[in-house]
């Protein structure tokens, strides 16, 4: 029985909010969908967020289910009160997140990140291209973004692989367990991070991590900033060891104005938009994620503290 149940959506900034109250209410006809700026909190059974820390859930305190918009949640289940909560595994995020991976890929393969520094030396020095299939990229995680992206990169004629914790079938060769981590990272001359973080995941491209990577080769982050030991990296690239990163998420975000990655020649610095998630995309999933709830199903895509 869903008659009624109050759906506060809690994403900033407030147009962002109105465009997903906007989208759900369509959705979910019949709870009352609303800005949680517009209610008293004690009002919210159900609350929609993207990943905010989970310590900020405590003033809901009629609260029964959290349904993220963001696939990661590492900051939402950090002292969350104890309620289900979800995170989003949706096609629509799935598709963009596999776009730019591949988008970024190829930008790396044909040289476009080093041709773009020849530009500003208004150096004319072409390169020999190399085939996708004597490339040799490697993709971290093969969860619900991962396993996709991977595919896409194999379909576009790359020698792909990835790495998981556990050992998994898949369409491309997966790599498991701290063994297959130093593998991958060995062979990947493009390496994409789509890890969640999590206390084992938390600063494992480090120092150690780089100097196994082939020279040259290219980090490309989409997945969370933890990851990366930031002073690891510039060091790597400094040294000429690592010829790129793309970065689309940080340690700290917006990264501060001050952050050596803003100018720092072999960075490129992307403001978190690998995947974005857009309510007109996602509020069927999100909603239906929402109705599995209401009809005492489980829901999908539970996460844990
Ligand atoms: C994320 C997202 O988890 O944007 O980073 O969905």
């Amino acid at each position: 029985m869903t008659s009624s149940v109050l759906v506060g959506v809690a994403i900033d900034p407030a147009e962002r909010r109105a465009g997903w109250v906007g989208e759900l209410s369509a959705f979910l006809a019949g709870c009352r969908v609303v800005d949680v700026a517009q209610v008293e909190p004690d009002e919210v059974e159900v609350l929609v967020v993207g990943n905010p820390p989970g310590s900020t859930l405590a003033c809901y305190p009629s609260l029964r289910f959290v349904q993220s918009t963001w696939a990661g949640v590492d900051q939402l289940v950090v002292g969350a009160p104890p309620v289900p909560m979800s995170r989003l595994v949706a096609p629509g995020l799935t598709t963009l997140m596999s776009e730019f991976v591949l988008t970024t890929v190829l930008m790396a393969h044909r040289g476009l990140l080093e041709y773009r520094r020849r530009q500003m030396r208004a150096e004319w020095r072409p390169e020999a291209a190399v085939a996708a299939g004597a490339r040799k990229v490697g993709v971290l995680g093969f969860g619900a973004l991962g396993e996709p992206a991977a595919g896409r990169l194999h379909d576009a004629g790359f020698d792909v692989a990835a790495w998981a914790r556990t050992p998994r079938p898949g369409a491309v060769p997966v790599l498991a367990g701290r063994e297959g981590l130093g593998e991958i990272l060995a062979r990947s001359e493009i390496l994409v991070d789509l890890l969640p973080l999590t206390a084992a995941t938390r600063d494992l491209l480090d120092r150690s991590a780089f100097a196994l990577m082939p020279p040259g080769a290219t980090l490309i982050n989409v997945a969370r900033g933890g990851h990366v030991v930031e002073a690891d990296l510039l060091e790597a690239l400094d040294s000429g060891h690592l010829a790129d990163a793309v970065l689309d998420v940080f340690r700290e975000e917006p990264l501060p104005a001050d952050h050596p990655f803003w100018s720092h020649p072999r960075v490129t610095v992307l403001p978190h938009i690998a995947a974005p998630s857009r309510p007109s995309d996602l509020a069927p999933a999100v909603a239906a994620n929402i109705e599995l709830f209401l009809s005492g199903e489980e829901p999908n895509f539970l996460v844990g503290p």
